[in-house]
């Protein structure tokens, strides 16, 4: 699978489409989901052109896994979140229901979040 230059999130890293921001770094996006499922649901995508977490692993250097990575934590805990407890997920393919083809991870908080599977979406 190529990567889609259009998909929409590549879009709001060039700029094209606006985001209500959280963070930003040299390696690393983070905005607010325009479909809430938690009181606090947040995307941190790469900076990078990468499709999903298997292109992410392969292609991205070391420098870029790690920033990203911590880019996860600083919005995590630029949010408030810590100490209460949150989730990460990333969808990835088709039947994990990933719709937009540029690697995200997905920050829930805010409130029980139940189990995994059932408090998310089928
Ligand atoms: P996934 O299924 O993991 O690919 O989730 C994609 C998420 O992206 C979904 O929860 C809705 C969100 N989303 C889609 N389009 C936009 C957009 O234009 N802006 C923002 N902020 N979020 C979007």
């Amino acid at each position: 699978m190529v990567y889609d230059k259009q998909n929409i999130f590549a879009k709001i890293l060039r700029g094209e489409i606006p985001c209500d921001k959280i963070y930003e770094d040299e390696y690393a996006l983070a905005f607010r989901d325009i479909n809430p499922q938690a009181p606090v649901h947040v995307l941190v995508i790469p900076k990078g052109s990468y499709i999903d977490i298997n292109d992410f692993s392969a292609k991205a250097s070391d420098v870029e896994i790690a920033g990203y990575t911590r880019a996860v934590g600083q919005v995590a805990g630029k949010l408030g979140i810590v100490d209460q407890g949150f989730r990460t997920l990333a969808n990835n393919g088709p039947d994990a229901h990933q719709e937009v083809p540029h690697y995200h991870t997905h920050i829930l908080a805010g409130r029980r979040l139940g189990q995994i599977i059932k408090s998310f979406r089928e």
